[in-house]
């Protein structure tokens, strides 16, 4: 297939996995709007529908909830095919929701949506939703100044080393049987293990037995772990939105100052064993021990660091294709389970979106082109063996084929 093929299947699949104002991740594993996936889903919308685009935003904070959360899973309509479903998480807002948030990239991306096509008085719509959340993000999940999150699916980056300090705490003994789908669509050797699994699970039982009350959650809930991903998602989405809000005329003052506050907090999270940001669990004071994709996030909150930029330059030359979820040398590398190792398209998109703001153009060209290439020979795949480039988890995935017309092309 060459390339304008490629683009004509990219905008099939994201045609194909809309459901109605939104799109699923990918038929069968995902088949509910996700968070961050909905946010690049509408990037990838925008270079040919710039209507929908916005509609693929609209519809996400349509479920935001009143406390300016935006959830991480919309259940718009029943399926049985994903477990947790909604009588899991039993919250009980219409339409249904997750009662965790996942990474705040709404706001990165409608500037860049904006950027490309026009739609100001959507954007205008949009901007204190975004403003509501990201300072829900400010009192419900920070500790030490840092963003936390209170179970791996909010960082979006599940089974990642990045969270075995905080896992290995979490108490099993309340959870009974219960029946996995997951391991149903994809192979059970990419995916999380039994005893991840048990630990997610106890994790929502503490949240939907406090009635999802999230103060007790970031206070007494089993897992709180500082998160550099989102820490500098949310640092570059608060200026972002400062932006926003100068092209509206309105005052950015407030996320403008939010962020600058993160960034003067980001030493309690720099790992002086590693010599390297880490995640950290907040609980113990524990950091994760090895450097992962998500801390690879730092020039997309404009935070040049020359001991970062070194490791992430070693991990990088000991894989074959793009920034992977974990470090090749660290023990816990696993080259196909999810994020302990594989690279993830969408990531290398976000990563390059830092790179390019701080003009390191080769880096960023590098990686386009290395992401490009594992999708012209694999497909659009959820994730990739960054060592030989073996297409892993679900086909025909929304955010791969979003990114792909967006970026990697
Ligand atoms: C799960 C949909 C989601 C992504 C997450 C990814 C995975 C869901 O799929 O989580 O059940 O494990 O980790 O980042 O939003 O694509």
């Amino acid at each position: 297939m060459n390339d304008d093929e490629l683009d004509a299947v990219a905008r099939d699949i994201l045609i194909s996995n809309d459901r109605g104002g939104y799109t699923i991740p990918t038929d069968g594993l995902y088949p509910f709007q996700w968070n961050w996936d909905s946010a690049f889903a509408a990037w990838g919308f925008s270079t040919f529908d710039a209507h929908r685009a916005w509609t693929e935003l609209e519809t996400l904070f349509s479920a935001q909830w009143a406390t300016g959360m935006v959830p991480h899973i919309v259940f718009h309509k029943e399926d049985d095919g994903y477990f947790p479903g909604p009588e899991v998480w039993g919250v009980g807002t219409t339409p249904a929701t997750s009662g965790i948030s996942q990474p705040p990239v709404a706001a990165i991306l409608a500037r860049l949506i904006h950027d490309r096509v026009d739609g100001t008085e959507r954007l205008r719509a949009l901007y204190p939703k975004m403003l509501a959340w990201h300072r829900w993000w400010r009192e419900s999940r920070m500790a030490h100044g840092i963003t936390c999150v209170t179970h791996p699916w909010e960082s979006g980056r599940d089974n990642c080393p990045d969270w075995d300090p905080g896992m290995v705490n979490v108490d099993t003994s309340g959870i009974g049987p219960y029946q996995r789908r997951d391991t149903g669509h994809v192979d059970a050797a990419m995916r999380p293990g039994k005893a991840d699994y048990d630990r997610y699970l106890a994790m929502v039982k503490f949240g939907r037995d406090c009635g999802w009350d999230q103060k007790r959650i970031r206070d007494d809930g089993p897992f709180l772990m500082g998160d550099p991903a989102i820490t500098f998602i949310l640092i570059r989405a608060n200026r972002d939105l400062a932006a926003i809000a100068e092209t509206l005329g309105e005052d950015g003052s407030e996320p403008a100052a939010w962020a600058d506050e993160m960034e003067e907090a980001l030493p309690w999270l720099w790992n002086r064993d590693l010599q390297a940001y880490a995640a950290r669990d907040v609980r113990t004071g524990v950091f994760a021990s090895a450097i992962s994709s998500g801390a690879a996030l730092g020039l997309l909150a404009g935070v040049e660091n020359a001991q970062m930029e070194a490791h992430l330059a070693e991990m990088w030359d000991r894989v074959r294709y793009g920034i992977p979820s974990n470090d090749p040398a660290a023990p816990s590398f696993e080259p196909r389970r999810y994020w302990r190792g594989p690279t993830w398209p969408v990531v290398n998109a976000l990563i390059a979106v830092g790179l390019k703001s701080a003009g390191r153009d080769a880096d960023e060209a590098r990686l386009r082109r290395e992401t490009a290439e594992l999708i012209r020979q694999g497909g659009f795949f959820e994730y990739f063996d960054p060592m030989d480039g073996t297409a892993c988890g679900g086909n025909r995935f929304t955010w791969t084929a979003a990114i792909w017309l967006a970026w990697a092309n």
